[in-house]
């Protein structure tokens, strides 16, 4: 009896956003995705059209009541050069979402399937045109709201971070031959297995590239994530106005009344990269009315969540008990102190050293927009680590990498401590098994079913 194949459906879905644009794509893949076409879409020059990878212009119809549906340039594109490596439509309808709508249930009318999240990058990975890494990159760069972002995932995308796998994997699986044929002659195995040799190799091609992997995925963790930042002072520092000059703009009400935030105010930033969300609050003081005292527990809680805090001391002021009750409420978080409002006073950095316990303190003037620059730059440092590191050069694994590689560090210990205890070959074996199996989690080769899930499952419609 001859095998019966069953192919996977044929999917389709809009894949541009939602709203009116010059255009909207709809996508379709699978087997059925020409004879689909051809029951809807009439060219206006049949002679050229269908041609694989070619544009043709024409018109959707609804064949079972003639009604023209839309003008558009539909494109072809046979198996297996294409995004998914099965057969792919795409229509390119006028932007406008109830004609996308009334396409797509066309398509659905005449056998295609809704394409679930992520869907069409799934099959480009089950067919095995792109690896797991590059499937999570498409989306990371769909996602990007950073240049740093971006930078990552196109490296990723361009099989920066696989290349490096699969190098660390083949070291490995050489290892893992040796120990083989150690396994099967045990009489020789002294002969054929060399465990300094062998310690050494996985030292240097297995141990000090995942180390690097480790430490770039940590670094890159705050530039894929972002940082949270609260703004922290007594009423009236300036809090708000340091919020809006960082910003660049009128976000939150100014005024010379103390107490004028009441609520917590969020915003996100970009510098140099680095997404921060930066979060202005009610200045912290006793004896607030009721609402103030909402916002300053608000405050509080925000506090506690930050993973930097600017403590802001208002210049004309001078340091005031207050400000030393406030400092106790940051114990044990990084912190830097900004002294604002240097317009209107003779700044000497010694009024404030006691305070800023040696640190010297930023001075800027929110109001006249002076020493922003610099509180920016010394943010980024504090979080970077100031050393010039920048994600968008080279490998930056994500969370999920993370893991894996930390996991594959351990097992690989474990051989490296059996090499030096001489350990049998069948046990170095399991060991190195786990390594690869790690590595192989990451590039998608030995990943589960529902591991795979939820990471496309991430993903939006019609991707
Ligand atoms: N001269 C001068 N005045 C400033 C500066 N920054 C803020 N101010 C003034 O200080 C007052 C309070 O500013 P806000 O930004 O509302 O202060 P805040 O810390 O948000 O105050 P609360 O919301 O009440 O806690 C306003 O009158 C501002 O114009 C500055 O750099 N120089
Ligand atoms: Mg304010």
């Amino acid at each position: 009896m001859s095998k019966i194949e069953i192919s996977e459906p044929t999917i389709a879905a809009i894949a541009t956003p939602p709203g009116p644009g010059g255009i909207g794509v709809i996508r379709i893949s699978g087997d059925l995705a020409l004879s689909i076409l051809k029951q809807v879409f009439t060219p206006k020059n049949p002679e050229k059209s269908f041609v694989s990878h070619h544009l043709s212009y024409g018109v959707i119809t609804d064949p079972d009541t003639g009604q023209m549906v839309d003008e558009v340039l539909a494109v072809y594109m046979a198996a297996p050069a294409t995004y998914t490596r099965e057969d792919v439509v795409e229509i390119h309808c006028h932007g406008s979402f109830l004609i996308l709508q009334q396409v797509l249930a066309l398509l659905i009318a005449k056998g295609a399937l809704l394409a679930g999240p992520g869907e069409f990058t799934k099959r480009a990975f089950l067919n095995g045109r792109i690896d797991l890494t590059r499937a999570e990159a498409v989306m990371e760069l769909l996602d990007a709201t950073t240049t740093a972002k971006l930078d990552m995932a196109r490296n990723q995308l361009s099989g920066g971070l696989y290349d490096k796998i699969m190098a660390i994997r083949q070291a490995l699986i050489v290892c893992r031959g040796i120990i083989e044929v150690a396994i099967d002659f045990p009489d020789e195995d002294a002969e054929i297995l060399d465990p300094d040799r062998m310690a050494r190799d996985i030292l240097n091609d297995v141990v000090i590239p995942l180390d690097h992997l480790i430490q770039a995925a940590k670094r890159g963790q705050v530039f894929r994530e972002g940082v949270s930042v609260v703004i922290l002072g007594r009423p009236n520092v300036g809090k708000s106005s340091l919020l809006n000059g960082l910003l660049r703009k009128d976000r939150a009400i100014v005024t010379s009344v103390p107490g004028t935030t009441r609520d917590t105010i969020e915003e996100v930033l970009d510098i140099k990269g680095l997404p921060v969300r930066i979060v202005d609050t009610a200045g912290i003081r006793d004896h607030a009315g009721e609402v103030e005292e909402i916002g300053i527990n608000r405050a509080k809680a925000k506090l506690e969540q930050a993973d930097v805090v600017l403590f802001l001391i208002d210049g004309s002021g001078g340091i005031t008990s207050e400000d030393w009750q406030l400092q106790k409420l940051i114990v044990g978080k990084p912190v830097l102190f900004v002294v604002n409002k240097i317009d209107i006073i003779k700044y000497e950095p010694a009024d404030f050293a006691e305070f800023c316990a040696g640190s010297a303190p930023f001075a800027i003037s929110a109001k006249q927009h002076l020493g922003i620059e610099k509180l920016e730059d010394g943010l980024y440092s504090l979080v970077t680590g100031g050393d010039g590191w920048d994600p968008g050069h080279g490998v930056v694994p994500n969370v999920r990498h993370l893991q894996a590689l930390a996991k594959a560090l351990v097992a690989v210990h474990r051989v490296q401590d059996g090499l030096g205890l001489a350990l049998s070959a069948d046990l170095l074996a399991v060991d190195l098994q786990e390594v690869l199996d790690g590595l192989g989690d990451i590039v998608g080769e030995t990943t589960t079913e529902d591991v795979l899930d939820v990471i496309f499952e991430q993903f939006c419609l019609g991707k």
